[in-house]
């Protein structure tokens, strides 16, 4: 999996920057050894996946002991930790890096021996519900990097820079995994700021649309991308303003691909290939997609099939199985169109209001309902994504509720869950507008919203 650490491509004393420290491959291997050693014979081992060398030598460690890794998001508070701890049976594992082994622990019994066996277990939300445990295997990751190195013509020769939280597909099996397999040189820069990108001077940059709007909103920084080969935009819609702003400034058309935990990425641009914005290019090699329109419609759920699909949610046989069609497709629950001349998929929207998407974090609206209901002032909650310049969507709740402010709501929310599934607005409101069966009307409470957000008045302002 790991070619870059089996000698093929050299090695270098800064072939891995994670926040300012770097490290060679052979240092690398020595603290990833380290962890495999600890962790030999476990069901599974949980880090707190800060964006560290400490994380990247986790990965490669279950990777070398056969123990599938769960990366706790480090701003996750108790609830989410215990809920992830609790579902996925990982016991958490302090990693050190500078403690090193110069050899590979014999694999224990039981442990993953082929390339079919769990290697990730990545949480994510679905629309209700505490977050699913997803179960990625080796032979997943490896298909779906050596598919994104052949569409965007990676290689040893690139440096990639990214600053992606290493708890999710996109900064961790992208940013680290595909690095160490395609043997380029990691920048991870911490915080995916804009002037910290354009100081790593990379060849190819990884970004989400939140990152890539605050780099053409910082006119110096977006310049110093000039000199890169490749800039790809992904886990969220990239706004079309936003593209020609970075064409204009870097000089570069962004390649903006699609994916999702569960699938890895599937559909992208190709580097040197024609690029329209708005579009998320062709299905990556192995991958078949069809969209499930009703008869006469060109738009519909887009389903897919192919080596890069998850092997199931951890522990829940039917919600696996609820993910697919009765033919055996992957529902991705994202509606999309293509274009019948050239094959290229662009994604309309998502099937279900529940489910949000904030400077590319999926959030769960059911989830953040659940932790405000949880607050004993609060007696109705019901969250929405509300479209936003620099998230994309920002998570509005409007709550029935007394003798609190929507400030304490928000921080009740970021202490319990996670930083960023905190509410960025709370509104109260008499009622929640509810239908005969009594479930929200979530559409009622977003109508008239673009006039309410635009307002000067401060009064629905963001906390
Ligand atoms: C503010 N803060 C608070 C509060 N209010 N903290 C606690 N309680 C509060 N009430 C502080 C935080 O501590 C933090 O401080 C600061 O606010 C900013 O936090 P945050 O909201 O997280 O920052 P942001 O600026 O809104 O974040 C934008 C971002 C981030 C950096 C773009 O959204 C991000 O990293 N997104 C990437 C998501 C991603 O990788 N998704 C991939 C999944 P301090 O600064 O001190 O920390 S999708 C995927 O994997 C698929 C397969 C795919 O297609 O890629
Ligand atoms: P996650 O599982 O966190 O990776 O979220 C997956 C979801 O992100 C998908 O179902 C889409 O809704 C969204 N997504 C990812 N990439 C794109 C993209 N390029 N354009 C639009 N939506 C995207």
């Amino acid at each position: 999996m790991l070619t870059a650490l089996t000698g093929t491509y050299g090695d270098r004393p800064d072939a891995v920057r994670v926040a300012g420290r770097t490290a060679s491959y052979e240092e690398l291997l020595g603290a990833a050894r380290a962890v495999a050693a600890d962790v030999a014979g476990a069901p599974a081992f949980a880090v707190t996946a800060t964006p560290t060398l400490e994380t990247v030598a986790a990965a490669v460690g279950a990777l070398l002991a056969g123990v599938p890794l769960v990366p706790l998001p480090p701003d996750a508070g108790p609830a989410e930790r215990e809920h992830i701890l609790r579902d996925s049976g990982a016991e958490l594992l302090p990693v050190d890096f500078a403690r090193r082994s110069d050899r590979t622990p014999a694999r224990a019994e039981g442990a993953a021996a082929g390339p079919g066996d769990p290697a990730l277990v990545l949480y994510t939300s679905g629309t209700t519900g505490p977050p699913k445990g997803v179960v990625l295997s080796a032979a997943a990751i490896a298909a779906d990097l050596d598919a994104l190195a052949e569409a965007w013509q990676w290689t040893a020769e690139d440096t990639l820079v990214h600053g992606l939280p290493l708890f999710h597909v996109h900064g961790l099996v992208l940013g680290v995994l595909g690095a160490l397999r395609t043997g380029s040189r990691l920048v991870h820069t911490g915080r995916p700021t804009p002037e910290a990108y354009a100081e790593a001077a990379g060849s190819l940059y990884f970004g989400v649309p939140t990152v890539w709007s605050r780099i053409a909103r910082a006119p110096r920084a977006a310049a110093g991308l000039a000199g890169a080969r490749l800039l790809v935009s992904g886990s969220a819609a990239l706004p079309a303003p936003v593209f020609r702003d970075l064409e204009r400034l870097t000089g570069l058309r962004p390649v903006e691909r699609y994916g999702m935990t569960e699938t890895l990425i599937t559909l992208s641009g190709r580097a040197g290939g024609p690029v329209h914005p708005g579009t998320v290019g062709t299905p990556l090699p192995g991958i078949r997609t069809r969209i499930a329109a009703e008869p006469g419609a060109e738009i519909g759920e887009l389903q897919l099939t192919g080596p890069t699909l998850f092997s199931g949610y951890l522990g829940r046989p039917e919600a696996t199985a609820a993910a697919y069609t009765e033919d055996g497709w992957f529902r991705t629950g994202d509606i999309a169109a293509v274009d019948a001349s050239d094959g290229v998929h662009r994604i309309v929207g998502r099937a279900s209001i529940d489910m949000i998407k904030s400077g590319g974090y999926r959030i769960g609206a059911g989830e953040i309902e659940n932790a405000l209901l949880d607050h004993p002032k609060v007696t109705e909650a019901a969250v929405v994504g509300v479209p936003d310049a620099d998230l994309g969507q920002r998570i509005v709740a409007f709550v029935v509720a007394e003798g609190v402010t929507g400030a304490e709501l928000t921080d009740f929310v970021a202490s319990h869950l996670s930083v960023h599934k905190r509410p960025r607005e709370v509104r109260f409101v008499p009622e929640v507008p509810r239908n005969a069966m009594g479930k929200p009307q979530k559409k009622l409470l977003l109508t008239g919203e673009d006039s309410r957000t635009e307002k000067p008045s401060g009064q629905v302002g963001p906390l």
